[in-house]
């Protein structure tokens, strides 16, 4: 990826390396304890607006970055790693891990933002995502970072992956559950009906695809049609119910609040249970993309712009995080 011209005035950022490593504004009631498989309780919402604003601080640190999608997901990527998925991030390679594959590569900083405060590597290593030597690539990278299932960012391919991984822990009698979480978008991509098909014919009641339906891709859909000052921008899913496409295809579909904690949890705990019955399941998570910022929410412009340091500014200030203790 081309990096971003970096603004004149990036140097007045609040910088993960450096000024927030003397008073992280994201500090946790830590150890989190991550040998329990599940992390203990804590305020989902709080983590998600400590999530986004590491997203928007780590892109706008990096020069480069999608901000859109992972706003849109933060709340799922928080919900999944500290209340449904069963993982150890001191031992990545649990035989018996629940695996969990970002689809929707693009969105790599959220997944960093959630497996960092999770506790899988230091909070300060966000301050090298993007950089050529960095285990945080722009784009998920399996072979640098160890608690990564699959290596993604083409869309419409880690469907496929997971798929297989369910087959396989059948085939070896390992009850482990795989999640793949999918852009709306990324659903116009053949590869993931053929991995719909297959995983149906298949029965894996042990796979979940969750999808990000946050209405908007790259360029948005904000013209109508004929009006296409940058190519064709109507929306091409318009009228394509993806619940009952899916549901035709054989699986089981959940749709949800995306950005309700205990929606998302409940909704990950049902497909689990699920499991026995054969059924692959499908949980459609409305989201708004951009979520948790007002000038960011709704907006196709903030897929991949990088914030400006008055706009790291009034991120902060609208997600709460200014207060002495950083709180
Ligand atoms: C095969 C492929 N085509 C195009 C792209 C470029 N691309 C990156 S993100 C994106 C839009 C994805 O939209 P969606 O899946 O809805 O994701 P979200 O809105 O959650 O960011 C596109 C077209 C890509 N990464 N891979």
């Amino acid at each position: 990826m081309a990096r971003a011209r970096a603004v004149a005035s990036l140097d007045a950022l609040p910088r993960a390396a450096e000024v927030d490593r003397a008073r992280p504004p994201w500090s946790l009631p830590l150890p989190l304890t991550p040998r329990e498989g599940i992390a203990p309780r804590v305020d989902l919402d709080d983590l998600a607006r400590r999530g986004r604003l590491l997203v928007i601080d780590s892109v706008a640190h990096s020069g480069a970055g999608h901000i859109g999608g992972p706003l849109s997901a933060m709340d799922l990527l928080v919900a999944l790693f500290f209340r449904v998925l069963r993982v150890r991030p001191d031992e990545t390679d649990w035989p018996e891990r629940d695996r969990f594959i970002l689809s929707k590569g693009h969105s790599a900083i959220g997944l960093y933002v959630v497996m960092a405060l999770r506790g899988y590597f230091p909070v300060e290593e966000l301050a090298t995502f993007d950089s050529g030597d960095s285990r945080l690539q722009g784009h998920p990278d399996m072979t640098r970072l160890p608690g990564l299932e699959a290596s993604t960012g083409s869309l419409g391919q880690g469907l496929a992956v997971g798929l297989g991984i369910a087959l396989g822990a059948r085939m070896r009698g390992l009850g482990f559950h795989t999640f793949v979480m999918l852009g709306d978008g990324e659903t116009q991509e053949g590869m993931i009906w053929e991995s719909v098909m297959v995983a149906a014919k298949y029965g894996l009641g042990n796979l979940t695809a969750i999808v990000d339906c946050n209405g908007l891709q790259q360029y948005g859909w904000p013209l109508p049609p004929g009006e296409g000052g940058r190519g064709d921008r109507r929306d091409p899913l318009a009228g394509t119910r993806l619940g009952d496409a899916l549901q035709a295809f054989g699986w089981r579909v959940l749709e949800i609040d995306g950005h309700d904690s205990e929606a998302i949890v409940a909704a990950c705990e049902d497909a689990r249970g699920a499991a026995p019955g054969r059924q692959p399941t499908a949980i459609l998570a409305t989201t708004v993309k951009g979520r948790g910022v007002s000038f960011t929410e709704g907006r196709f412009e903030w897929h991949a712009r990088v914030a400006t340091a008055d706009e790291v500014v009034a991120a902060r200030l609208e997600l709460g995080l200014t207060d002495e203790a950083g709180s």
